[in-house]
Protein backbone atom coordinates (compact mmCIF):
# COMPACT_ATOMS: atom_id res chain seq x y z
CA UNK A 1 0.00 0.00 0.00
CA UNK A 2 1.48 3.36 -0.70
CA UNK A 3 1.63 6.36 1.82
CA UNK A 4 -1.05 8.51 -0.07
CA UNK A 5 -3.27 5.63 0.27
CA UNK A 6 -2.89 4.82 4.09
CA UNK A 7 -4.07 8.37 4.46
CA UNK A 8 -6.92 8.76 2.01
CA UNK A 9 -8.13 5.24 4.28
CA UNK A 10 -7.62 6.79 7.47
CA UNK A 11 -9.53 10.13 6.14
CA UNK A 12 -12.49 7.60 5.17
CA UNK A 13 -12.71 5.97 8.68
CA UNK A 14 -12.64 9.52 10.32
CA UNK A 15 -15.38 10.94 8.35
CA UNK A 16 -16.96 7.49 8.87
CA UNK A 17 -16.60 7.62 13.01
CA UNK A 18 -18.14 10.95 12.86
CA UNK A 19 -20.86 10.42 10.78
CA UNK A 20 -21.46 7.61 13.01
CA UNK A 21 -21.19 10.10 16.07
CA UNK A 22 -23.81 12.83 14.70
CA UNK A 23 -26.30 9.68 14.04
CA UNK A 24 -26.38 8.78 17.37
CA UNK A 25 -26.43 12.06 18.73
CA UNK A 26 -29.45 12.66 16.49
CA UNK A 27 -31.37 9.21 17.24
CA UNK A 28 -30.89 10.31 21.28
CA UNK A 29 -32.35 13.58 20.61
CA UNK A 30 -35.53 11.75 18.93
CA UNK A 31 -38.10 9.04 20.44
CA UNK A 32 -40.09 7.12 18.16
CA UNK A 33 -44.02 5.73 18.98
CA UNK A 34 -45.22 2.66 17.21
CA UNK A 35 -48.95 3.13 16.39
CA UNK A 36 -50.47 -0.15 14.74
CA UNK A 37 -54.29 0.66 13.34
CA UNK A 38 -56.52 -1.23 10.71
CA UNK A 39 -56.24 1.20 7.92
CA UNK A 40 -57.82 -1.21 5.40
CA UNK A 41 -60.71 -3.74 6.05
CA UNK A 42 -64.21 -3.23 7.96
CA UNK A 43 -62.62 -1.49 10.68
CA UNK A 44 -61.17 1.17 8.21
CA UNK A 45 -63.16 4.14 9.53
CA UNK A 46 -61.26 3.67 13.06
CA UNK A 47 -58.03 4.19 11.43
CA UNK A 48 -58.68 7.03 9.62
CA UNK A 49 -60.34 8.85 12.35
CA UNK A 50 -57.33 7.73 14.60
CA UNK A 51 -55.07 8.43 12.09
CA UNK A 52 -56.42 11.86 11.80
CA UNK A 53 -56.44 13.05 15.09
CA UNK A 54 -52.52 11.84 16.09
CA UNK A 55 -51.78 14.13 12.91
CA UNK A 56 -53.75 17.12 14.10
CA UNK A 57 -51.94 16.28 17.94
CA UNK A 58 -48.56 16.38 16.03
CA UNK A 59 -49.28 19.81 13.95
CA UNK A 60 -50.41 21.56 17.63
CA UNK A 61 -47.81 19.99 19.36
CA UNK A 62 -45.15 20.79 17.13
CA UNK A 63 -43.99 17.28 17.64
CA UNK A 64 -41.99 17.76 20.15
CA UNK A 65 -42.33 16.08 24.25
CA UNK A 66 -39.20 15.66 26.79
CA UNK A 67 -37.41 18.41 24.48
CA UNK A 68 -37.18 15.77 22.06
CA UNK A 69 -38.30 15.10 17.99
CA UNK A 70 -41.42 12.56 18.39
CA UNK A 71 -41.73 10.28 15.41
CA UNK A 72 -44.91 8.69 14.72
CA UNK A 73 -44.45 5.01 12.60
CA UNK A 74 -48.37 4.53 11.93
CA UNK A 75 -48.51 0.78 10.54
CA UNK A 76 -51.70 -0.58 8.79
CA UNK A 77 -52.73 -4.28 10.85
CA UNK A 78 -55.87 -4.44 8.30
CA UNK A 79 -57.95 -5.37 11.37
CA UNK A 80 -55.77 -9.02 11.48
CA UNK A 81 -54.64 -9.95 15.08
CA UNK A 82 -51.83 -12.08 13.52
CA UNK A 83 -50.08 -8.98 11.65
CA UNK A 84 -50.99 -6.78 14.84
CA UNK A 85 -48.57 -8.53 17.05
CA UNK A 86 -46.04 -9.12 14.03
CA UNK A 87 -46.07 -5.40 13.68
CA UNK A 88 -45.98 -4.67 17.46
CA UNK A 89 -42.96 -7.06 17.44
CA UNK A 90 -41.06 -5.38 14.44
CA UNK A 91 -41.83 -2.29 16.34
CA UNK A 92 -40.31 -3.07 19.99
CA UNK A 93 -37.60 -4.77 18.56
CA UNK A 94 -36.27 -2.88 15.21
CA UNK A 95 -37.46 0.37 15.86
CA UNK A 96 -37.12 0.39 19.37
CA UNK A 97 -40.38 2.47 19.85
CA UNK A 98 -40.31 4.34 23.27
CA UNK A 99 -44.64 3.06 23.41
CA UNK A 100 -47.07 1.16 21.04
CA UNK A 101 -50.72 2.92 20.20
CA UNK A 102 -53.75 2.12 18.64
CA UNK A 103 -55.89 -1.03 18.89
CA UNK A 104 -59.13 -0.80 17.08
CA UNK A 105 -60.71 -3.97 17.96
CA UNK A 106 -60.51 -5.99 20.97
CA UNK A 107 -58.82 -9.13 19.57
CA UNK A 108 -56.09 -6.96 18.47
CA UNK A 109 -55.05 -5.50 21.44
CA UNK A 110 -55.45 -8.76 23.52
CA UNK A 111 -52.54 -10.33 20.58
CA UNK A 112 -50.22 -8.03 21.45
CA UNK A 113 -50.47 -7.39 25.34
CA UNK A 114 -47.75 -10.24 25.63
CA UNK A 115 -45.41 -8.13 23.71
CA UNK A 116 -45.60 -5.02 26.01
CA UNK A 117 -45.23 -7.07 29.25
CA UNK A 118 -42.44 -8.76 28.03
CA UNK A 119 -40.55 -5.72 26.70
CA UNK A 120 -41.67 -3.85 29.33
CA UNK A 121 -43.51 -1.11 26.67
CA UNK A 122 -45.97 0.99 27.44
CA UNK A 123 -48.98 0.13 25.20
CA UNK A 124 -51.73 2.95 24.44
CA UNK A 125 -55.07 1.39 23.69
CA UNK A 126 -56.59 4.29 21.73
CA UNK A 127 -59.80 2.70 20.65
CA UNK A 128 -60.85 -1.36 22.14
CA UNK A 129 -63.28 -1.38 24.89
CA UNK A 130 -63.45 -4.37 26.31
CA UNK A 131 -63.66 -4.29 30.06
CA UNK A 132 -60.62 -6.79 30.82
CA UNK A 133 -58.06 -5.47 28.38
CA UNK A 134 -56.36 -3.46 30.71
CA UNK A 135 -55.96 -6.82 33.14
CA UNK A 136 -54.26 -8.23 30.23
CA UNK A 137 -50.76 -6.60 30.81
CA UNK A 138 -49.43 -4.51 33.57
CA UNK A 139 -48.52 -2.25 30.45
CA UNK A 140 -51.07 -0.97 28.96
CA UNK A 141 -53.28 2.39 29.77
CA UNK A 142 -56.70 3.51 27.90
CA UNK A 143 -57.64 6.32 26.32
CA UNK A 144 -61.15 4.67 25.12
CA UNK A 145 -63.80 3.82 27.24
CA UNK A 146 -64.98 0.41 28.30
CA UNK A 147 -68.64 -1.07 27.33
CA UNK A 148 -70.02 -1.72 30.75
CA UNK A 149 -69.26 1.59 31.35
CA UNK A 150 -71.58 3.11 28.46
CA UNK A 151 -74.32 0.07 29.03
CA UNK A 152 -75.03 0.99 32.43
CA UNK A 153 -76.30 4.69 31.76
CA UNK A 154 -79.19 4.12 29.24
CA UNK A 155 -80.06 0.63 30.81
CA UNK A 156 -81.19 3.06 33.65
CA UNK A 157 -82.91 5.77 31.28
CA UNK A 158 -84.81 2.92 29.61
CA UNK A 159 -86.16 1.32 32.63
CA UNK A 160 -87.05 4.98 33.69
CA UNK A 161 -88.85 6.01 30.80
CA UNK A 162 -91.61 3.18 30.02
CA UNK A 163 -89.46 0.54 28.77
CA UNK A 164 -89.89 -2.61 30.27
CA UNK A 165 -89.55 -5.36 27.85
CA UNK A 166 -86.41 -5.32 25.50
CA UNK A 167 -84.64 -7.55 23.35
CA UNK A 168 -80.77 -7.21 23.20
CA UNK A 169 -78.59 -7.47 19.72
CA UNK A 170 -74.76 -7.02 20.07
CA UNK A 171 -71.79 -8.00 18.31
CA UNK A 172 -70.86 -11.74 19.13
CA UNK A 173 -67.41 -10.86 20.63
CA UNK A 174 -65.50 -9.42 23.54
CA UNK A 175 -67.35 -6.12 24.04
CA UNK A 176 -70.61 -7.03 22.44
CA UNK A 177 -70.57 -9.73 25.55
CA UNK A 178 -69.82 -6.70 28.15
CA UNK A 179 -72.84 -4.20 26.44
CA UNK A 180 -75.29 -7.62 26.84
CA UNK A 181 -73.96 -8.39 29.98
CA UNK A 182 -74.23 -5.22 31.82
CA UNK A 183 -77.17 -3.53 30.06
CA UNK A 184 -78.98 -6.64 31.15
CA UNK A 185 -78.02 -6.59 34.67
CA UNK A 186 -78.72 -3.15 35.68
CA UNK A 187 -82.07 -3.10 33.28
CA UNK A 188 -83.15 -5.96 35.33
CA UNK A 189 -82.04 -4.42 38.53
CA UNK A 190 -84.71 -1.64 37.63
CA UNK A 191 -87.39 -3.53 37.35
CA UNK A 192 -86.89 -4.31 33.01
CA UNK A 193 -87.36 -7.48 31.11
CA UNK A 194 -84.50 -9.00 28.52
CA UNK A 195 -86.66 -11.34 26.49
CA UNK A 196 -84.51 -12.15 24.18
CA UNK A 197 -80.27 -11.96 24.01
CA UNK A 198 -79.44 -11.59 20.42
CA UNK A 199 -75.83 -11.49 18.72
CA UNK A 200 -74.32 -11.22 15.00
CA UNK A 201 -70.77 -12.41 13.98
CA UNK A 202 -68.20 -9.35 14.15
CA UNK A 203 -67.39 -10.39 10.15
CA UNK A 204 -70.02 -9.53 7.40
CA UNK A 205 -72.96 -9.67 9.92
CA UNK A 206 -76.72 -9.81 8.32
CA UNK A 207 -79.19 -7.87 10.03
CA UNK A 208 -82.02 -9.04 8.75
CA UNK A 209 -82.47 -12.52 9.92
CA UNK A 210 -82.36 -10.52 13.89
CA UNK A 211 -84.58 -8.70 13.29
CA UNK A 212 -87.47 -10.09 11.92
CA UNK A 213 -86.80 -11.99 15.18
CA UNK A 214 -86.81 -8.74 17.37
CA UNK A 215 -90.47 -8.41 14.92
CA UNK A 216 -91.87 -11.19 16.49
CA UNK A 217 -90.86 -10.96 19.98
CA UNK A 218 -92.16 -6.62 19.81
CA UNK A 219 -90.68 -5.89 22.58
CA UNK A 220 -90.54 -2.21 23.77
CA UNK A 221 -87.68 -1.42 22.77
CA UNK A 222 -84.82 -3.00 21.13
CA UNK A 223 -81.01 -2.36 22.62
CA UNK A 224 -77.70 -2.52 20.15
CA UNK A 225 -74.36 -2.91 20.30
CA UNK A 226 -72.32 -3.03 17.58
CA UNK A 227 -68.82 -1.87 16.52
CA UNK A 228 -68.24 1.66 14.78
CA UNK A 229 -68.67 1.18 10.89
CA UNK A 230 -72.02 -0.77 11.11
CA UNK A 231 -73.85 1.26 12.68
CA UNK A 232 -75.16 3.00 9.12
CA UNK A 233 -75.63 -0.69 7.66
CA UNK A 234 -77.82 -1.98 10.57
CA UNK A 235 -79.75 1.00 10.86
CA UNK A 236 -80.63 1.08 7.14
CA UNK A 237 -81.96 -2.62 7.36
CA UNK A 238 -83.84 -1.35 10.78
CA UNK A 239 -85.88 1.32 8.87
CA UNK A 240 -86.07 -1.11 5.89
CA UNK A 241 -87.97 -3.73 7.59
CA UNK A 242 -90.40 -1.12 9.35
CA UNK A 243 -89.24 -1.68 12.82
CA UNK A 244 -89.27 2.26 13.30
CA UNK A 245 -92.85 2.12 12.42
CA UNK A 246 -93.90 -0.92 14.28
CA UNK A 247 -93.60 0.86 17.54
CA UNK A 248 -89.78 -0.94 18.75
CA UNK A 249 -88.27 1.73 19.89
CA UNK A 250 -84.26 1.53 19.41
CA UNK A 251 -81.73 1.79 22.11
CA UNK A 252 -78.26 1.37 21.68
CA UNK A 253 -74.34 2.44 22.81
CA UNK A 254 -73.07 5.59 20.58
CA UNK A 255 -71.24 3.30 18.71
CA UNK A 256 -74.38 2.74 16.77
CA UNK A 257 -75.06 6.06 16.50
CA UNK A 258 -71.80 6.89 15.54
CA UNK A 259 -70.18 10.44 14.28
CA UNK A 260 -68.28 8.64 11.93
CA UNK A 261 -71.61 8.01 9.96
CA UNK A 262 -74.68 9.58 11.88
CA UNK A 263 -75.26 12.45 9.40
CA UNK A 264 -75.86 10.15 6.26
CA UNK A 265 -78.32 7.72 8.38
CA UNK A 266 -81.30 9.74 7.91
CA UNK A 267 -84.55 10.05 9.80
CA UNK A 268 -84.70 6.65 10.94
CA UNK A 269 -81.77 7.73 13.25
CA UNK A 270 -83.63 10.82 14.39
CA UNK A 271 -85.01 10.50 18.20
CA UNK A 272 -82.48 7.45 18.91
CA UNK A 273 -81.70 7.86 22.81
CA UNK A 274 -78.24 6.23 23.11
CA UNK A 275 -75.29 6.22 26.02
CA UNK A 276 -71.48 7.32 25.21
CA UNK A 277 -68.60 9.24 26.29
CA UNK A 278 -68.04 11.32 23.21
CA UNK A 279 -69.99 13.65 20.69
CA UNK A 280 -69.22 16.03 18.33
CA UNK A 281 -71.96 17.88 19.71
CA UNK A 282 -70.53 18.23 23.30
CA UNK A 283 -70.75 21.79 24.44
CA UNK A 284 -67.51 22.90 25.97
CA UNK A 285 -65.20 25.67 24.26
CA UNK A 286 -62.79 22.70 24.15
CA UNK A 287 -65.01 20.13 22.09
CA UNK A 288 -65.96 23.60 19.32
CA UNK A 289 -62.00 24.00 19.44
CA UNK A 290 -61.08 20.14 18.83
CA UNK A 291 -64.31 19.67 15.98
CA UNK A 292 -63.52 22.99 14.65
CA UNK A 293 -59.79 22.72 13.94
CA UNK A 294 -60.21 18.20 13.20
CA UNK A 295 -62.42 19.18 10.58
CA UNK A 296 -60.79 21.85 9.33
CA UNK A 297 -57.48 19.48 8.65
CA UNK A 298 -59.38 16.35 8.03
CA UNK A 299 -62.10 17.39 5.87
CA UNK A 300 -65.00 14.97 8.03
CA UNK A 301 -66.08 14.66 11.70
CA UNK A 302 -64.32 13.47 14.27
CA UNK A 303 -66.31 11.01 16.35
CA UNK A 304 -65.03 9.18 19.56
CA UNK A 305 -62.50 6.97 18.29
CA UNK A 306 -60.43 10.58 16.81
CA UNK A 307 -61.33 11.70 20.25
CA UNK A 308 -59.34 8.26 21.60
CA UNK A 309 -56.32 8.59 19.53
CA UNK A 310 -56.16 12.45 20.18
CA UNK A 311 -56.15 12.25 24.34
CA UNK A 312 -53.70 9.01 23.31
CA UNK A 313 -51.16 11.17 21.91
CA UNK A 314 -51.31 13.91 25.03
CA UNK A 315 -50.96 10.88 27.73
CA UNK A 316 -47.91 9.67 25.95
CA UNK A 317 -46.62 13.31 25.01
CA UNK A 318 -47.43 14.47 28.56
CA UNK A 319 -45.35 11.50 30.02
CA UNK A 320 -42.70 12.04 27.76
CA UNK A 321 -42.13 15.76 29.24
CA UNK A 322 -41.75 13.89 32.80
CA UNK A 323 -39.18 11.60 32.26
CA UNK A 324 -37.61 13.58 29.48
CA UNK A 325 -38.13 11.27 26.58
CA UNK A 326 -37.02 7.84 28.45
CA UNK A 327 -39.40 4.69 28.23
CA UNK A 328 -39.85 1.62 29.91
CA UNK A 329 -41.39 1.21 33.65
CA UNK A 330 -40.85 5.67 34.01
CA UNK A 331 -42.89 6.48 30.86
CA UNK A 332 -45.65 4.22 32.22
CA UNK A 333 -45.57 5.76 36.01
CA UNK A 334 -46.17 9.06 34.35
CA UNK A 335 -49.00 8.34 32.22
CA UNK A 336 -50.61 6.60 35.46
CA UNK A 337 -53.47 9.23 37.03
CA UNK A 338 -52.85 11.81 34.66
CA UNK A 339 -56.00 14.06 34.91
CA UNK A 340 -56.81 16.70 31.96
CA UNK A 341 -59.96 18.40 30.16
CA UNK A 342 -60.80 16.05 26.83
CA UNK A 343 -62.70 17.12 24.29
CA UNK A 344 -65.65 14.40 25.76
CA UNK A 345 -65.07 16.76 29.01
CA UNK A 346 -62.87 16.01 32.20
CA UNK A 347 -60.99 13.00 32.42
CA UNK A 348 -58.66 10.88 34.47
CA UNK A 349 -56.33 7.81 33.89
CA UNK A 350 -56.80 5.75 37.41
CA UNK A 351 -53.13 5.22 38.47
CA UNK A 352 -54.32 1.83 39.93
CA UNK A 353 -56.49 -0.14 37.03
CA UNK A 354 -54.84 2.18 33.89
CA UNK A 355 -57.89 3.18 32.80
CA UNK A 356 -60.04 6.18 32.03
CA UNK A 357 -62.39 7.43 34.17
CA UNK A 358 -64.97 9.78 32.77
CA UNK A 359 -68.59 11.11 32.53
CA UNK A 360 -70.89 9.11 30.50
CA UNK A 361 -73.96 11.17 28.66
CA UNK A 362 -77.42 10.32 27.70
CA UNK A 363 -78.33 11.90 24.10
CA UNK A 364 -80.27 12.00 21.42
CA UNK A 365 -80.25 12.26 17.85
CA UNK A 366 -81.50 15.57 16.45
CA UNK A 367 -81.15 17.89 13.29
CA UNK A 368 -79.35 20.50 14.59
CA UNK A 369 -78.35 23.30 11.27
CA UNK A 370 -79.51 20.80 9.12
CA UNK A 371 -77.01 17.87 10.54
CA UNK A 372 -77.61 14.89 12.38
CA UNK A 373 -76.20 14.67 15.89
CA UNK A 374 -76.12 13.09 19.65
CA UNK A 375 -77.66 15.89 21.67
CA UNK A 376 -76.51 15.16 25.40
CA UNK A 377 -79.33 15.61 27.63
CA UNK A 378 -78.17 14.06 30.68
CA UNK A 379 -74.67 13.46 32.52
CA UNK A 380 -73.48 10.53 34.86
CA UNK A 381 -70.23 11.96 36.55
CA UNK A 382 -67.07 10.33 36.75
CA UNK A 383 -67.87 6.36 35.76
CA UNK A 384 -65.31 3.89 36.46
CA UNK A 385 -65.21 0.92 34.65
CA UNK A 386 -67.90 -1.25 36.38
CA UNK A 387 -66.30 -4.25 34.73
CA UNK A 388 -63.83 -3.74 37.45
CA UNK A 389 -65.84 -3.26 40.77
CA UNK A 390 -66.37 -6.90 40.92
C1 LIG B 1 -64.52 -2.28 19.87
C2 LIG B 1 -65.43 -1.69 20.76
C3 LIG B 1 -64.47 -1.82 18.55
C4 LIG B 1 -66.28 -0.67 20.32
C5 LIG B 1 -65.31 -0.80 18.14
O1 LIG B 1 -65.31 -0.31 16.87
C6 LIG B 1 -66.21 -0.23 19.03
C7 LIG B 1 -63.64 -3.39 20.31
C8 LIG B 1 -64.37 -0.74 15.92
O2 LIG B 1 -63.26 -3.42 21.49
O3 LIG B 1 -63.33 -4.25 19.46
O4 LIG B 1 -67.05 0.74 18.58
Amino acid sequence: MTRRHHLFTLATLAAGVLALASGAARAEDSVKIGVILPMTGPSASTGRQIDAAIKLWLAQSGGKAGGKKVEVLIKDDAGVADTTRRLAQELVVNDKVVALAGFGLTPLALATAPIATQSKTPMVVMAAATSIITEASPFIVRTSFTLPQVSIGIAEWAAKNKIRKVVTLVADYGPGNDAEKFFSSQFQLNGGTVAEKLRTPLRSPDFAPVLQKVRDAAPDALFVFLPSGQGAQFMKQFGERGLDKAGIKLIATGDVTDDDQLNDMGDVALGVVNSHHYSAAHNSPANKKFVADFQAAAKFRPNFMAVGGYDGMRVIFKALDATKGAGGEPLLAAMKGQLFESPRGPVLIDAQTRDIVQDVYIRKVERVNGQLYNVEFDTLKAVKDPGKLK
